[in-house]
């Protein structure tokens, strides 16, 4: 712990340190809580960035800090949205890299606030779908070629199915009720992985800058107030679909069981849950949404949760090199409880479109 305390110290100095502990449930990077002494901010985060996922870490900083200046630019005094300050060293860098060249960067703490696993009401849920419309709105008119692509390929699902036929062709796994559950499911919906890239190609849904991982614990919700204000996570902001992003919250937050069970043949897609977080996402977006992007909703979620399931399946065909793992079949049990979800989400295509539309 003592070398992670002299990390957190390049970024403050002047502070005292009395404790830093792992923080957090995110899959990629490692994460922090810095505790100091001072009485009006005692709290930061410090991360190790995963550079074997994130190949340009610097790119990523330019990132959220483009992103993080243009919403702050925006944002009138009255207004409670928060966004993390990013701190920089003493060599006015956003990154510090160690003696081992891991990438490290702080930021400030966005406190009394709940990071939600699974929702656990309609009024949250309200608030989650409100906290992503807000974080669209801020971010839609920031010239999206401004922003780098920290991440090439991501959320192109074709690119996920080639990626999968590659890795099974060159691994052997052991044959079992929930592999082979897993190969039928994906072999069955190989032929609709293309629906966004298609309609983004022939220019039907416009590329706009999105979050790219508005999973629900990236959306915090103020303690006392219960409202949204604050998006976390901003490594994979970048120009794309916000398709994507509305597929992916709605993914995590309709979820009731999370995406961490074990029961994964009981998962659902809740619709009462997906009306909330629809309604408070269009209360905000609506304005700049175009009757195409409505068309494609249905598409995004249905696509978003496969594509998470394909992504987890591959990870654990390849032998767990991407997502953080707890044991060897992790990643198995993820993917199967993404497949549910979409299976659910299919059955329930008539009920989602309504929702969509009302
Ligand atoms: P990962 O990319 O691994 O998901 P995150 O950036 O989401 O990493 O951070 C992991 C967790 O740390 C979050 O789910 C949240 O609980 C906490 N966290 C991260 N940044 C902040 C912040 N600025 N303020 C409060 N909590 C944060
Ligand atoms: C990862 O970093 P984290 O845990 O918020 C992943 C997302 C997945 C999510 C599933 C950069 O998000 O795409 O949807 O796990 N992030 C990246 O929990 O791959
Ligand atoms: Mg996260």
């Amino acid at each position: 712990m003592s070398e992670i305390i002299a990390i957190a110290k390049k970024f403050l100095p002047q502070e005292t340190i009395t404790n830093i502990q792992e923080y957090g449930s995110g899959n990629i990077n490692n994460t922090f809580l810095v505790t100091t002494d001072s009485a009006e901010e005692p709290y930061y985060i410090l991360q190790r960035l995963n550079t074997k996922v994130f190949s340009k870490p610097e790119l990523v900083m330019d990132n959220i800090c483009l992103v993080s200046e243009h919403i702050i630019g925006k944002l009138s005094p009255n207004d409670c949205w928060r966004i993390p300050r990013i701190l920089l060293t003493e060599n006015r860098q956003h990154h510090y890299l160690d003696s081992q060249g891991c990438f490290w960067r702080a930021m400030s703490f966005i406190d009394n606030a709940l990071c939600l696993e699974t929702v656990q009401n309609l009024e949250q849920a309200q608030e989650i779908g409100y906290g992503l419309g807000m974080f669209h709105r801020l971010i839609s008119d920031l010239p999206v070629h401004q922003l780098g692509d920290t991440l090439p390929g991501f959320h192109i699902t074709p690119s996920y199915l080639k990626n999968y036929y590659q890795v099974q062709k060159t691994v052997s796994i052991a044959s079992s009720v929930e592999v082979n559950y897993g190969f039928n499911f994906i072999k069955e919906r190989a032929k609709s992985v293309g629906v966004l890239e298609t309609a983004k190609a022939q220019g039907i849904l416009p590329i706009r800058p999105i979050h790219g991982d508005p999973k629900i614990n990236n959306i915090l919700l103020e303690r006392d107030s219960k409202k949204a204000v604050a998006m976390i996570d901003l490594d994979t902001v970048k120009p794309g679909l916000i398709h994507y992003d509305l597929g992916d919250c709605l993914r995590s937050g309709c979820n009731l069981s999370g995406e961490e069970t074990p029961n994964w043949e009981q998962v659902k897609f809740d619709t009462e849950i997906a009306r909330e977080i629809l309604q408070g996402y269009l209360a905000i977006a609506q304005d700049f949404l175009t009757d195409y992007d409505y068309q494609y909703f249905y598409d995004g979620i249905r696509l978003i949760a496969f594509e998470l399931g394909l992504r987890f399946f591959t990870d654990y065909l390849a032998g767990n090199l991407y997502f953080k793992t707890d044991y060897p079949e992790h990643n198995l049990i993820r993917a199967l409880v993404q497949f549910k979800l979409t299976e659910s989400i299919e059955n329930q295509q008539a009920i989602i479109r309504k929702i969509i539309f009302s």
